[in-house]
C-alpha cells in the first residue's frame, strides 16, 4: 500500500519541474488518480489472530477482505486503509494498541474486539479520544454502556439466550442444568436464559461454570449426569464448541436422554462441519447461520467462500457488517472521523446477511432477528437450519 503522491510530490525539483498535464499523465500511468494523506482514512481492526481466540480473528479479517474486495476500498469519496492488529487475546495488548492507531495511526474508527475484556479495556480510549469504536465480536450486554463512544455490530448474549429459554420451555423441557463460561457473557448467558426459563415454570437444577481459558468439560459433565436434568443449556465462546461436543458425546450424555440445547456459539459454522453427528439435532438459538435463505446471505457466502476457502460463521457477519456500518457513516460524513461520524453510525438500518438490522440511537446496540434453529444434515454437512423468529430482537439486558 504505497502513497504514490508523496512519491511525487516529496522532492522539490520533481514537483516544479512537472506540469499539470505530466501530473496527471504521471498519475494515469500509476493507474490511479494520485492520492493525498488527505484522501486516505484509515480504520484500526485489532483481533485475536493468536491464541485460543484466533479463529474470531480469522474470520472477521477474511469479512474485512471480503468488504475491501467488494467495494474496491473506498468509501465517503476516501480510499480506505485497514490496519490489522494482532492482541492475541490480551487486554494490555489491546489497550497499547488501541491508544498507538489513534495517537501514531490517527484512525477514524477503532473496531473488532473478539472478546469482552478486550472490549473493555478499550473503552476508556474511545471516550478520551471521541474516536467511533465498532465491536464486531465482544457480546456481554454491558459493553456499550462502557463508553459513549462504542457500537455494536455483533449480538448480546441476553438477545441469544432469550430465544432457546423459550423454545425449551415450550417443547416439554421442565429441568435444566446450565453450563457457562466463567466471565461477563457468560454471567448475561446465565442469568437471561433462566430468568426467563423460570417465568415459564421451568427449573435450573444447577448452574455449572467453566473458566474462560483451557476448559475441562470432564468434570462438569460428570455433575451434569448426575443431576439428570431434561436438558443442558450451554454457552462457550467461539472456538470451544467442537471440544465440548466431543466430551460431550465421549461420556453418552446424549445417550442418557440429556438434551442439549445451546446459544448459536456452541454449534458455530466455523466448526460443525466437524463436529460429527453429536451435534445432530441440538437445538440453538442466535443472530445468524452461514445457511440462512436469503438471496444476500447466499451472494455473502459464496463470495466469502470463493475468496477465503472457507465457511464464514457469525463472527464474520459482525465483521462485515462492521465495516458497512463505518462505511456508511463515512459515506455521510464525507471521511470525517469524530463526534460526526459517531452521529452518522447512530440509528444506521441495513440488510445484513442475517437480515434486517438496526444499530439503535440511544443504546448504540444492534437490533436484530434472533432465530431457532436445528443442527441438520444437507448434503453431507452440517447446517444450523432456522425453523422459527423473533424479529427485531433489542437487546433485554438494556431493559432493566
Ligand atoms: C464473546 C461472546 C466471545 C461470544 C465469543 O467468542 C462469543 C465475548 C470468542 O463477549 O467475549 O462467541
Amino acid at each position: 500500500d504505497r502513497d504514490w503522491s508523496s512519491d511525487v510530490c516529496s522532492s522539490d525539483l520533481r514537483h516544479h519541474l512537472l506540469t499539470l498535464g505530466t501530473l496527471a499523465a504521471a498519475a494515469l500511468a500509476l493507474g490511479s488518480v494520485a492520492a493525498r494523506a488527505e484522501d486516505t482514512v484509515k480504520i484500526g481492526i485489532i483481533l485475536p489472530m493468536t491464541g485460543p481466540s484466533a479463529s474470531t480473528g480469522r474470520q472477521i479479517d477474511a469479512a474485512i477482505k471480503l468488504w475491501m474486495a467488494q467495494s474496491g476500498g473506498k468509501a465517503g469519496g476516501k480510499k480506505v486503509e485497514v490496519l490489522v492488529k494482532d492482541d492475541a487475546g490480551v487486554a494490555d495488548t489491546t489497550r497499547r494498541l488501541a491508544q498507538e492507531l489513534v495517537v501514531n495511526d490517527k484512525v477514524v474508527a477503532l473496531a473488532g474486539f473478539g472478546l469482552t475484556p478486550l472490549a473493555l479495556a478499550t473503552a476508556p480510549i474511545a471516550t478520551q479520544s471521541k474516536t467511533p469504536m465498532v465491536v464486531m465480536a465482544a457480546a456481554t450486554s454491558s459493553i456499550t454502556e462502557a463508553s459513549p463512544y462504542i457500537l455494536r455490530t455483533s449480538f448480546t448474549l441476553p438477545q441469544a439466550a432469550v430465544g432457546i429459554a423459550e423454545w425449551a420451555a415450550k417443547n416439554g423441557i421442565k429441568k435444566v442444568v446450565t453450563l457457562v463460561a466463567d466471565y461477563g457473557p457468560g454471567n448475561d448467558a446465565e442469568k437471561y436464559f433462566a430468568d426467563r426459563f423460570l417465568l415459564n415454570s421451568g427449573q435450573v437444577l444447577e448452574k455449572l461454570r467453566t473458566p474462560l481459558r483451557s476448559p475441562d468439560f470432564a468434570p462438569v459433565l460428570q455433575k451434569v449426569r448426575d443431576a439428570k436434568p431434561d436438558a443442558l443449556f450451554v454457552f462457550l465462546p467461539s472456538g470451544q464448541g467442537a471440544q465440548f461436543m466431543k466430551q460431550f458425546g465421549e461420556r453418552g450424555l446424549d445417550k442418557a436422554g440429556i438434551k442439549l440445547i445451546a446459544t448459536g456459539d456452541v454449534t458455530d459454522d466455523d466448526q460443525l462441519a466437524d463436529m460429527g453427528d453429536v451435534a445432530l439435532g441440538v437445538v440453538n438459538s442466535h443472530h445468524y447461520s452461514a445457511a440462512h435463505p436469503s438471496p444476500a446471505n447466499k451472494k455473502f457466502v459464496a463470495e466469502f467462500e470463493a475468496l477465503n476457502k472457507f465457511r464464514p460463521n457469525f463472527m464474520a457477519v459482525g465483521g462485515y457488517d462492521g465495516m458497512r456500518l463505518i462505511a456508511k457513516g463515512l459515506e455521510q460524513t464525507k471521511g470525517a472521523g469524530g463526534q460526526a461520524l459517531m452521529d452518522a453510525m447512530k440509528g444506521q438500518t441495513f440488510e445484513s446477511p442475517r437480515g434486517n438490522i438496526l444499530i439503535d440511537a440511544q443504546t448504540r446496540d444492534i437490533v436484530q432477528d434472533i432465530y431457532t434453529r436445528k443442527v441438520e444434515k444437507k448434503d453431507g454437512q452440517l447446517w444450523n437450519i432456522e425453523f422459527d423468529v423473533q424479529k427485531s430482537v433489542k437487546d433485554p439486558g438494556k431493559q432493566k
